[in-house]
């Protein structure tokens, strides 16, 4: 791996994955990372790494669903591997318009793949997949075979991306991993999600909004972990092959929100109430809310020795005390944020 493309490195996770790169691994080349910069991203997350890694890190904004303009990244930074990270993330703007969940996480990665598709000499594509592409899980946790059963638009955009990166490697030999990550956790994710919209509102004291009886299962993991476990994959994961990436640990929304209320108590205690917990406020489910994500990990736990370092108090405390840290960030997206707060909860959140 000479010349990386990284899509959507702007991002929360991917550019949790270019600071853990540059600063955790022994990786040696290049990082073109090309991002729309849609409304969550932040190109300046990464200008420690760009002035001192001025030869070896660029930033191009673009969209990958641009084949013209994708075409001449390839040819011009002679790309021989790619992580695409780059996607429309959150499942309630899904559900409010899937136009761009279409065009980004289907069409994009179309395009990347039939430009890796005239290359003739490329290391690896790596698809950052979701574990949401199985659908709600009833009973046994899923394994890599498990098939397909997207709910919502988002989920189905994924794994409809998905199907494509196999596709190519089944019908053209192309060398692919895919990794289904579970719900991540940590620093610069856009506060639109569970864990930063409850850090913000429970930090300023306003209702804390969970959809429906808050008894829907996640499972959590801390946002390096993930970026360990792709990097893992990236190097040694069998080509052709998808793993599951996850804590195993089944937590509910409620008992979520409830650890972080406590924490963030312990850590900063609250003025105008007694706990924070008290600001849990029930309201109107999300249309399709999948019950439960679950996924055995026992595979790249046993082919890598990959497993989690942080379990989710830790994650949860790391989390929060970056949030309190970096409060100007917090302001900055708090204003990209107003008009989907509005129209998504009604006026009292954040
Ligand atoms: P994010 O929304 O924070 O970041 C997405 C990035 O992609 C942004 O920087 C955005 O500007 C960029 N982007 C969007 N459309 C683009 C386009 N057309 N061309 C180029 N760049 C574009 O998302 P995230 O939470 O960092 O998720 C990254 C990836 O991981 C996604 O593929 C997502 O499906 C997957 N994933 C996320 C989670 C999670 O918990 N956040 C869990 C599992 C999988
Ligand atoms: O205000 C809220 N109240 C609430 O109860 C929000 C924003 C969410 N929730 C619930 C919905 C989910 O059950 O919390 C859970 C987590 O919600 P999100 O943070 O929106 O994440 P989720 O829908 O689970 O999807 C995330 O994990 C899988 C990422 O956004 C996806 O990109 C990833 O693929």
């Amino acid at each position: 791996m000479k010349n990386l493309l990284i899509t959507g490195g702007c991002g929360f996770i991917g550019s949790n994955f270019i600071r853990f790169l540059f600063y955790e691994t022994d990786f040696d080349g290049k990082v073109i990372n090309v991002d729309k910069l849609t409304y969550c991203a932040d190109p300046d997350s990464l200008n420690t790494i760009e002035k001192r890694y001025p030869d070896r890190y660029h930033l191009i904004r673009g969209d990958i669903a641009d084949h013209e303009f994708m075409e001449e990244v390839f040819k011009r930074y002679e790309i021989d591997a790619v992580c695409n990270f780059a996607a429309q993330s959150h499942v309630d703007r899904a559900i409010v318009d899937p136009s761009e969940f279409i065009s980004t996480n289907i069409v994009g990665t179309y395009c990347l793949l039939e430009c890796v598709r005239k290359l003739s000499r490329f290391y690896l594509f790596h698809q950052v997949s979701t574990d949401e592409v199985y659908g709600s899980i009833e009973m046994e946790r899923v394994k890599e075979d498990a098939p397909f059963r997207p709910t919502n638009p988002y989920s189905a955009s994924k794994a409809s991306a998905d199907h494509l990166v196999r596709s190519y490697a089944n019908t053209y030999g192309l060398p692919i991993t895919i990794s289904h990550s579970s719900n991540n956790l940590g620093p610069y994710q856009f506060p639109e999600k569970l864990v930063p919209l409850t850090i913000l509102n429970a930090l300023e004291e306003r209702p804390i909004p969970i959809y429906g009886d808050g008894r829907n299962i996640r499972d959590w993991l801390y946002v390096e972990d993930n970026c360990r476990a792709i990097w893992m994959i990236m190097c040694e994961g069998k080509r052709g092959q998808n793993y599951n990436v996850g804590s195993e640990r089944e937590t509910e929304n409620l008992e979520l929100v409830s650890l972080l209320c406590d924490i963030l108590d312990s850590i900063r205690r609250p003025k105008g109430i007694r706990q924070r917990r008290g600001l849990i406020r029930f309201i109107k489910d999300r249309p399709g809310h999948d019950r439960r994500y679950a996924m055995d990990c026992s595979k790249i736990k046993r082919e890598l020795g990959w497993s989690p370092k942080y379990g989710i108090e830790e994650a949860l405390d790391l989390t929060i005390r970056w949030y309190l840290g970096n409060l100007r960030w917090v302001e900055m997206m708090k204003k990209r944020l107003n008009g989907w707060i509005k129209s998504h909860y009604g006026k009292e959140f954040l």
